[in-house]
């Protein structure tokens, strides 16, 4: 049969599958590759992977016998029973000591059930998040990966060599090891529900600027290109002036314009939700992100509701642009703070829950490039938690303590001018409901355990002294 040659193989040739191995074979790395139909991975070597050190089976038998030992495989298919069923396909042309790597975006609870079957039979395994979408795969992606420790010194230098770099020499790979098991998937579905919330708080400025300030595409554009000069510097702050450009070829006119406001979603936003609700992490922000998209899906129920109930107002005349843009700046950054805090709490909770010894500095580090939620901002995460390993939330570090004191104010003003005129922004509000919750000393649910008591005799704790205890309610 064949010379093994392979540093690694890659099943799953849809885009992202593809550019990962060019971005490994440019990284000088043989690759070999296979895909369910085989026509593809004829499509791909006669193209885009001619004259490279990029090589393919037909059979996976075929493909298993081009890689050197431990062989290692990543999966590039969709999530969930294809990722079963690829590994039954396989296991039998596998030896001990193989790896296998998923890098879909698998629920972190299959990743557990994986790891354990695998290595159950001699094997090891390992579940990725890859982020950054198809650029970040071709030219350096953010890679999350947990799982069978073991197998980790094996793929690290691949994995590194084909990571974003960040630093100021550029040799800090957005890549290391995050945890065992379901550790790795888990990360990258918390980085997609921060996603979520980072989206949606960007799309409530622009709604903001839009509705409320009656500004164009280009005036936001103008905007958004400025405050990615300055705390707000990120990715996706940057794509959203890149769209708010952008003129639609057939009117010329602005293309976002012509979007129609119903938002998609795969999934990894509930995920982020349910589990943070099954641990009882209050996360909000990422929750109402969610919910929004939701909302916006139901986009004939709103237009008929608009009919039946009135569309909110939604403008206020005696707002000035000059004084209303900086404390649109100043609630957003404010938010993501919220947000981001939020989103570290629940990576928090889940590393005592399922054990997993989480480094939140060095999460935070391989958010800084390659990924969706790539900012500058994250360099503060990273100092904030190697400063304080234990701290109790991101929303003490002196760093961001300061911000929030200083801008809170900012925020405020931007929600209760929206809730005024009818400006649906749900992701600020949330944040600061959490803010001023999170800061209040008392709180109201005394009355819901007196409650509770009242009708279920769940009992209930005093501030004066030590003890549970229950009452009854009607007795005079
Ligand atoms: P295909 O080209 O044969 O459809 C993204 O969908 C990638 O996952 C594609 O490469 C696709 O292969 C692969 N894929 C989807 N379901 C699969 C399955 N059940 N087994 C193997 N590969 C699968």
């Amino acid at each position: 049969m064949n010379t093994p040659q392979a540093d690694i193989g890659l099943i799953g040739l849809a885009v992202m599958g593809e550019n990962l191995v060019l971005n490994m074979e440019e990284r000088g790395y043989t690759v070999a590759v296979y895909n369910r139909t085989s026509s593809k991975t004829d499509e791909f070597l006669s193209s885009k992977a001619k004259r490279k050190k990029i090589v393919g089976g037909h059979s996976l038998e075929q493909f298993v016998s081009l890689l050197k030992k431990p062989r290692k495989i990543m999966f590039m298919v969709k999530a969930g029973s294809a990722v079963d069923e690829m590994i039954e396909q396989l296991l039998p042309y596998l030896d001990k000591e193989d790896i296998i790597i998923d890098g879909g975006n698998a629920f972190f609870k299959d990743t557990i059930k994986r790891v354990k079957y695998i290595e159950e039979k001699g094997l090891r395994y390992i579940g990725t998040g890859v982020s950054g979408g198809e650029e970040g795969a071709r030219h350096g992606p953010s890679i999350m990966p947990g799982g069978s420790a073991s197998a980790w010194p094996e793929v690290k230098e691949i994995f590194q060599a084909i990571s974003a770099k960040v630093g100021t020499n550029k040799d800090i790979p957005c890549c290391d090891w995050v945890g065992p098991n379901g550790a790795g998937h888990y990360v990258k579905m918390v980085h997609n529900g921060i996603e979520y919330a980072d989206m949606e708080l960007i799309s409530e400025s622009y709604f903001l600027m839009k509705k409320l300030l009656g500004m164009q595409p280009d005036d936001i554009h103008k905007i958004f290109l400025e405050w990615n000069k300055g705390v707000l510097d990120s990715y996706l702050i940057k794509i959203t002036a890149d769209i708010l450009k952008k003129r639609d070829p057939h009117t010329k006119k602005f293309l976002i314009d012509f979007i129609l406001d119903k938002a998609g979603q795969k999934g990894t936003g509930v995920w982020t939700s349910q589990n943070a609700l099954e641990l009882g992490v209050p996360i909000p922000t990422l929750i109402e992100a969610t919910v929004a998209r939701s909302l916006s899906a139901l986009k004939n129920e709103r237009l008929n509701a608009t009919k039946v109930l009135g569309a909110p107002k939604g403008i206020e005349t005696n707002i000035s642009r000059e004084s209303f843009i900086p404390l649109i700046h100043n609630a957003l950054y404010t938010s993501k703070i919220l947000s981001y805090a939020q989103g570290f709490q629940l990576l928090r909770a889940a590393s005592n829950e399922y054990g997993w010894d989480l480094q939140y500095g060095r999460i935070a580090y391989l958010w800084r490039g390659g990924c969706i939620i790539r900012a500058q901002f994250l360099e503060e995460i990273k100092q904030a938690y190697e400063t304080k390993p234990d701290l109790q939330n991101l929303v003490l570090a002196p760093y961001f303590s300061e911000a929030l004191k200083k801008y809170e104010q900012d925020l405020r003003e931007v929600v209760s001018t929206s809730l005024r005129v009818g400006i649906p922004i749900p992701a600020h509000c949330s944040s600061l409901t959490y803010y001023d919750a999170y800061r209040t000393a008392v709180l109201s649910a005394n009355m819901i355990q007196a409650q509770r008591d009242y009708f279920g005799a769940h009992t209930y704790e005093r501030t004066d002294m030590p003890g549970s205890f229950h009452t009854e309610w009607t007795k005079e």
